[in-house]
């Protein structure tokens, strides 16, 4: 039997979230495909539409960040927090605080921009002022993590750990383009609006390319 049981969509960041988590603990993971148009399955299981989604034997676990703390509980090596409680207190606040700064600007973003194009034309003054702020907002964000990885090759200092895969799945779009078929605005904005490069944000660049390479379930 698999050690999870995860419902997912494709092209998800949150469930890449999970993915990494489980492939650091070489954990067997039974997906669950849900066709993203039709999210019974999802509402039936869970009572709401978003994934991922834990089947365990006796609770269903909604929400990344509680999958992941679910998933570190029951599975706890290797660990994904510090063992130092002081550092994964600091590592639960920075996992907390992207949250906030890497959702909520490119969601207002993506939402404002529309989804077949981003047509700045038609953007009334205010909004077109609400898009500049925001994609300064990433943009000095972007340069926050650079300056974390000054002389870390982790973004939660010693070795990869739950800070890495709380953010990748979000930071990797600045370096690399959406897959195809992944249409969605958010993942566009991330990648065209937060985009960085070897040029602008050289270790941010190298840590995607690390996390890239490693194990997802
Ligand atoms: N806070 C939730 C957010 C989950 C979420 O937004 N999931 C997205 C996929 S990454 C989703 O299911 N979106 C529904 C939709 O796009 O209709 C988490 O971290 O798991």
């Amino acid at each position: 039997m698999a050690d999870l049981r995860i419902l997912r969509v494709p092209h998800s960041t949150n469930v890449d979230r999970i993915a990494l988590a489980a492939g650091h603990k070489a954990l067997e993971v039974d997906w669950v495909d849900v066709d993203p148009d039709d999210r019974r399955v999802v509402r039936e299981a869970s009572g709401q539409d978003l994934v991922p989604v834990l089947l365990a034997d006796d609770e269903v676990v909604i929400d990344s960040p509680r999958i992941l703390a679910w998933i570190e509980a029951r599975f706890p090596e290797p660990s994904l927090w510090p063992s130092d409680p002081g550092d994964a207190a600091l590592a639960d606040v920075f996992c907390h605080r992207f949250n906030e700064v890497w959702k909520g600007p490119p969601n207002r973003l993506a939402a404002l921009l529309g989804p077949v194009d981003f047509d700045h034309g038609r953007l009334s003054g205010s909004e077109a002022r609400a898009v500049g702020d925001d994609t300064q907002r990433l943009r000095r964000w972007l340069d926050r993590f650079e300056e974390r990885l000054d002389g870390l090759e982790h973004l939660g200092g010693d070795g990869f750990g739950i800070c890495d895969v709380t953010a990748h799945p979000f930071l990797r779009f600045g370096a690399h383009a959406p897959e195809p078929g992944d249409e969605d605005p958010f993942h566009r904005v991330l990648h065209e609006l937060g985009a960085f490069d070897d040029a602008s944000h050289p270790r941010l660049t190298a840590w995607v390319a690390r996390v890239d390479a490693r194990p997802r379930a």
